[in-house]
């Protein structure tokens, strides 16, 4: 396969309703797409990155640079092209992951299609849906919380994770606990908003039964995240620290986590993904997919990729509708708190031209 050249999309969606983390709020997603032309036929990427570097490095604008300056000429310089080979093309520019991951996903989208081969077919899929959790931000009020929740329950979410900070954590969880009982799937999510010093307060999350606490610390605060787990009974999940396969199996080995969120795009494509998988279950570590609010094309390769068999906790896989009152796909729709994992070429899901042209708003052909 022979990489003719490559279109850049920016595109910008409106969420259904604004969406606060710990580090910031967002009232639409910005993001890139990217749809690679081949000898074979055409692939969609999409790219994880957000418009501003405020949950890791990499940014919108600092993505479209790295691609069109170093990447995609890369690519375009290899002749005989494989997903496989990707990475080992790009491995000589250190870091931007998610570029690389929105590249090398296009390139797997085109190379499979050619080939008739699914997304979940050719990462080991073992199952045909996959269980679905929802993110809920953080709120103004408990009650507005507990609408919130209540409205993802009956809509039939498996598994709630809630975003906390300094301010917003035994609250809310507490509140969730006494509304819906403690029976529900439920788990919380810092975005590395606390430091060692808040350990008696991350205690005081341990009476309520959670499955997980996502990494509480900073990014390359492996060694802390180690200390916290002594002194947590909540297991302690890595999102932002695991950046690839060897990084899981150093922040595992060294006891920082029981538990690891996999996103494709913060390791740099669903090739690595599922090499952080296998490191994974060959250390008994459950796994789940995170999310970076995906259109349904990102949405499409994540439940693929979730329907390995190490991903054993409910994803932040949600429907289309979590975010977007339209996608661009498809939608995909919750069906008895799951999602059906695409079982057609490639992804399996295509862009609706006129929706996608709705919320483009720059295209660039790299050739
Ligand atoms: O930390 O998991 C995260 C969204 C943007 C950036 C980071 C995170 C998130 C989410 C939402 O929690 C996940 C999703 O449903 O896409
Ligand atoms: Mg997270």
């Amino acid at each position: 396969m022979k990489l003719t050249g490559v279109e850049l999309l920016r595109v910008r969606m409106p969420l259904v309703a604004p969406f606060r983390t710990s580090f910031g709020t967002q009232s639409a997603r910005e993001l890139l797409l990217l749809r690679a032309v081949t000898s074979e036929g055409e692939g969609w990427g999409e790219c994880g990155a957000m418009a501003d570097p405020l949950y890791s490095s990499e940014y919108g604008d600092g993505v479209e640079h790295v691609l069109r300056t170093y990447l995609v000429p890369a690519l375009l310089a290899a002749g005989d092209l494989t997903a496989n080979k990707v990475a080992p093309l790009l491995a000589k520019f250190k870091g931007h992951r998610m570029a690389k991951a929105a590249l090398e996903m296009a390139v797997l989208d085109a190379e499979l299609r050619a080939h008739g081969l699914s997304f979940g077919t050719a990462l080991g899929s073992t199952t045909d849906s996959v269980p679905c959790g929802v993110s809920v931000g953080i709120m103004d009020s408990i009650p507005q919380l507990l609408d919130v929740v209540g409205g993802y329950l009956d809509a039939g979410y498996l598994r709630i994770k809630l975003k906390i900070e300094p301010g917003w954590d035994v609250e809310p969880v507490q509140a969730v606990r006494e509304r819906f009982g403690d029976d529900i799937l439920l788990q919380v999510d810092a975005n590395t908003a606390y430091t060692l010093s808040d350990v008696p307060q991350l205690q005081r999350l341990d009476p309520f039964g959670l499955l997980l606490i996502e990494q509480p610390l900073e990014e390359e605060d492996v060694l802390g995240h180690a200390e916290l787990a002594k002194h947590l009974r909540t297991p302690i999940c890595l999102d932002e620290t695991v950046v690839s396969a060897r990084s899981a199996a150093d922040a595992i080995r060294l006891g920082a986590c029981r538990i690891v969120n996999i996103k494709p795009s913060r390791v740099g494509g669903y090739l690595e993904a599922r090499r952080v998988h296998d490191v994974c279950a060959a250390h008994g570590v459950p796994v789940w997919c995170g999310g970076m609010l995906e259109t349904g094309l990102g949405r499409a390769a994540n439940v693929a990729l979730a329907s390995l068999p190490g991903f054993t906790l409910p994803g932040d896989t949600s429907a289309s509708d979590r975010f977007y009152r339209t996608d661009i796909t498809e939608p995909f729709v919750l069906e008895a708190g799951r999602l059906p994992v695409p079982s057609g070429p490639g992804l399996g899901v295509t862009p609706v031209p006129e929706r996608l042209a709705e919320v483009t708003t720059a295209k660039s052909w790299l050739a």
